[in-house]
């Protein structure tokens, strides 16, 4: 209908499931699975399908999820049911087990079936890149970036991430971990931190007084001892409220550009958690749609292997915006689908403005002062590049 084909000379994949969606965290929790549905729905009726492999995929098995949690959390959270939960007025000292059953990761109906089709969707797409079915593979799903090894935090149980990079490592010797969500990704940093397979970067909101979790300073490169393979992989991009998508854009890729250039990864991990995006209820940063996906295009301009996951987002009609834009700039269909968002999208009232491209007075009453002076982010690019110093392969 739009013209939108199959992009000639790779593949696109798209790996999902209804059933994910399904779930709720409850009422008022931030995380809506559901945003899921809607993101689907707009790439259905930009007629994208068409154009990539569309996978349903599956749960995860327990060994599968094993490769990185321990068994003893992985126990808990297939057995806790929401009785489980403390109930802070009847059992004040009832103790929360590995973070779970708190505001932030409750326990909730068929929640242990909603993280291994979580992890599902990323390893089926891991291992699509990984046998080279796939050029670029996209999990919505998947992106949930805080979870530990014997431990949930920041709405997020299993880490999909993780699983999905081990995946990878099998067959590539280098794996580059991009992380555009507006929180710290310290659950795969940590994960990978002693290791040189991986570089770890994330942009993040960074004030470790008031915003989630508080890690990801500056100078946080990895281990301090240069005995250790891991010292300088880990780079941290701390940002401040209201950034832009002019200042954003120059920012990443000159970290990402220099980055290529020195580690030369073989293949690609791109989180694009979409809270930050202007508008959004948990995040601070004004970036419109189109600098969130330039990230994506820039990306894929590098033309490794790459994997696409989900992460935050919690304002669902903008999750969905990006995602599906960014879907198009995946199969390559991103000048070709009109910016009016098509009169017979399901959840069409949804998105109150008929726009893919909100302005930031759209995405919200008042924009949020932008604290981001251009001489800091200067400061930010040469801190990274001296760290890049250290790394080649
Ligand atoms: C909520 O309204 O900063 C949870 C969480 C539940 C429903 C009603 C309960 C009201 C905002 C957040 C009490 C809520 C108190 N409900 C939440 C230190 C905190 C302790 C928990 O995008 N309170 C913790 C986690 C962050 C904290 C962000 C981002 C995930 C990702 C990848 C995770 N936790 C303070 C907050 C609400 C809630 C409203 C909330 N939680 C906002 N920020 C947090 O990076 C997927
Ligand atoms: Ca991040
Ligand atoms: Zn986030």
């Amino acid at each position: 209908e739009y013209g939108i084909v199959r992009p000639k000379g790779y593949t696109v994949s798209y790996h999902a499931t209804p059933e994910m969606e399904k779930h709720h965290f409850g009422q008022t929790h931030p995380m809506k699975p559901w945003r899921l549905t809607l993101t689907k729905s707009l790439v259905t009726a930009y007629g994208m399908p068409f154009a990539m492999d569309n996978y349903v995929t599956r749960e995860a098995t327990y060994e599968e999820l094993n490769a990185f949690h321990s068994s003893d959390y992985l126990d808990y959270l297939s057995t806790a049911a929401p009785e489980d939960q403390p109930r802070d007025i009847e059992n004040p000292d009832k103790e929360v087990k590995y973070n779970l059953g708190g505001s932030d990761c409750p326990l909730f109906h068929g929640l242990y079936n909603y993280c291994s089709m979580s992890a599902g969707c990323s390893l089926d797409a891991a291992r699509k890149i990984s046998s080279n079915q796939s050029d670029i593979a996209i999990a919505w799903g998947g992106g949930l970036h805080h979870a530990k090894r014997y431990e949930a935090s920041g709405f997020c149980y299993i880490n999909d991430i993780v699983l999905a990079i081990l995946q990878l490592l099998r067959t590539f010797p280098r794996v580059l971990y991009i992380d555009i969500d507006v929180h710290h990704g310290d659950g795969v940093e940590e994960a990978f931190f002693s290791t040189d397979r991986v570089m770890t970067v994330s942009f993040h909101k960074y004030h470790p007084e008031t915003f989630f979790p508080g890690t990801g300073a500056l100078e946080d490169n990895g281990p301090k001892s240069e005995n250790n393979p891991g010292a300088h992989h880990a780079i941290n991009v701390p940002l401040q409220d209201g950034i832009t998508d002019e200042q954003y854009e120059a920012l990443f890729e000159s970290i990402i550009g220099t980055i290529n250039e020195r580690y030369r990864p073989s293949a690609i991990a791109l989180q694009c958690g979409a809270d930050s995006l202007a508008g959004d209820r948990l995040g601070r940063f004004n970036l419109r749609v189109q600098g969130h996906g330039a990230c994506v295009r820039y990306c894929k301009s590098l033309g490794l292997p790459m994997i696409v996951f989900g992460g935050g987002g919690y304002t669902p009609r903008n999750v969905a915006r990006a995602w599906a834009y960014e879907t198009s700039i995946a199969i390559g269909a991103d000048t070709r689908i009109p910016e009016t968002i098509p009169d017979h999208a399901p959840w069409r009232e949804h998105f109150i403005h008929d726009t893919l491209f909100p302005t930031l007075e759209q995405s919200m009453n008042e924009p949020r002062h932008n604290r981001n002076s251009d001489k800091r982010l200067r400061e930010i690019v040469a801190h990274v590049h001296e760290q890049l110093r250290f790394v080649s392969h």
